[in-house]
């Protein structure tokens, strides 16, 4: 049984640019005719919801950060929309500043891009790291997360060459906190266009090196996926990153390219990627949706699976005390690349045994690996999965089994309030007048090592670097 601990109204986007391209796609799905005619014709749409209702994946123009913005130890949250707006609101829910814009638009940036909110300098004041417009041109910004003050700001990074009339995707840009210059919390941004292009950067905003898609040695599958995940591999201090199947250094330099193994080649990219430790002993492995590949820190074939489709997010846990290590689940999307066939979580061992693999529906409203997280829901130590159903939010145990269902639709899992029990993320739809909630587990947590409430909390990596993709 779970109860809404926290709960902030979110203003629903009414209006958004659509490109000839996003128009066609839609069109495609059986929506919008009047959109879709544009966008065959090559012009430029305006989606208007008072017009067209509903559109589909409307998720597309919200992200939320969670962090400690005033600094009392509280977590608080950010709705971030790009360049068109953002919210920052005290754990309570009440508006601490606002921003808006109302010549922004979609296409300068996709409205659920992932900007960190942490401490980037030192000074003990969180700043976010997000996108506006300055005197007319998107910029990189260095914000005061505390006030909303523009403190620093450089044109966008490599936004220049972005196609001139992209899919909606291909406007989506992620920035990362690492660590890629040996210091004691990360200091670096990285920043990536989705299925294009990395750019390193310091706090201060300069750009120390810039890595095109096309720079990278060639395969049959395209080398790039969404969000990289940076960690340090071969224990110098500082940060490599994994940036779909390619493993540069924090000189950007290419270390290693996956080699086209199948489900590679079939899926054509590696959508999900983390460096992670899965056993106590040795380097970290690398681990990707597509395939559920593992690869040793040194770039060998350990394990996988040829045989899946469309690996759309891979999570790492401790799902299980009798097993050795970590375990892998995967959320297969395959419903996005075969129609009609079932979508599927699979748990797996650190050495790729499956333990157990089931049929989820993807729901309507989100593509479905977005929204598939794992956290200790009932403080036992153990990380049980969560993950989205049609209308509700499936939590399972590290057996596979439903042990409890929350309503609403799954958006993140953090441990936010209370004891050391995560808590979930939802909203309650994606419509005029949705909220978004923090959902936490309202049965007793018998156990004394996670049962005690937190009184000061930190921003955490898993806050500032979280990405639904
Ligand atoms: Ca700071
Ligand atoms: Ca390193
Ligand atoms: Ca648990
Ligand atoms: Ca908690």
């Amino acid at each position: 049984m779970s109860k809404t601990v926290l709960s902030y109204p979110i203003p629903f986007i009414d209006r958004v640019t659509i490109t000839p391209n996003w128009a066609k796609w839609l069109g495609g799905m059986g929506h919008i005719q009047p959109l879709v005619e544009a966008g065959l014709r090559g012009d430029w749409g305006t989606w208007d919801y008072a017009e067209h209702g509903p559109l589909p994946w409307m998720e597309f123009f919200y992200d939320w950060r969670f962090a400690d913005l005033t600094g009392d130890g509280q977590i608080d949250m950010m709705l971030t929309n790009g360049s068109v707006r953002q919210i920052a609101y005290r754990q309570d829910g009440s508006v601490l500043w606002r921003y808006e814009d109302p010549t922004a638009s979609f296409v300068d940036v996709r409205m659920d891009s992932n900007f960190p909110i942490l401490d980037i300098d030192g000074d003990g004041v969180p700043e976010f790291i997000g996108p506006r417009r300055v005197n007319g041109a998107l910029h990189l910004c260095v914000i005061n997360a505390r006030t909303g003050e523009l403190r620093r700001s450089i044109p966008f990074p490599d936004r220049a060459g972005m196609p001139e009339k992209p899919l909606g995707g291909h406007l989506r840009c992620s920035v990362t906190a690492i660590n890629a210059t040996g210091q004691a919390t990360p200091r670096d941004l990285l920043l990536f266009w989705d299925y294009r292009s990395l750019t390193l950067l310091d706090n201060q905003l300069n750009i120390r090196w810039n890595r095109q898609l096309g720079d990278m040695p060639q395969r049959q599958h395209r080398v790039f996926g969404h969000t990289p995940h940076a960690a340090d591999i071969d224990g110098d201090g500082c940060d490599e990153i994994l940036a779909s199947s390619c493993l540069l250094d924090k000189g950007g330099r290419v270390l290693w390219v996956a080699p086209d193994h199948p489900a590679l080649v079939q899926d054509g990219h590696a959508d999900s990627v983390q460096i992670v430790r899965l056993r106590e002993e040795g380097r970290p492995n690398m681990v990707m949706s597509t395939g559920a590949y593992c690869f040793s820190a040194e770039g060998e074939l350990l394990w996988g699976r040829d045989e899946l489709k469309h690996g759309q997010a891979q999570r790492v846990g401790k799902l299980r005390a009798d097993l050795p290590g970590k375990q892998v689940v995967l959320y297969e999307g395959i419903s996005r690349v075969i129609a009609g066939e079932p979508d599927r979580v699979l748990a797996l061992t650190n050495e790729g045994e499956l333990l157990w693999d089931l049929i989820v529906t993807q729901p309507n409203m989100q593509e479905g690996g977005h929204g598939f997280w794992l956290g200790d829901w009932d403080g036992d130590g153990l990380d049980e999965v969560f993950v989205n159903d049609p209308d509700k939010v499936l939590i399972l145990n590290g057996h596979g089994q439903v042990v409890d269902t929350i309503p609403g639709h799954l958006v993140y899992v953090f441990d936010l309030v209370g004891d050391a029990r995560v808590e979930a993320v939802i909203v309650d739809d994606i419509k005029p007048g949705f909220s978004l909630k923090v959902v936490t587990n309202d049965q007793p947590n018998p156990n004394p090592l996670t049962n005690r409430p937190i009184a000061r909390r930190a921003t955490t990596e898993a806050m500032y670097n979280c990405t639904r993709y």
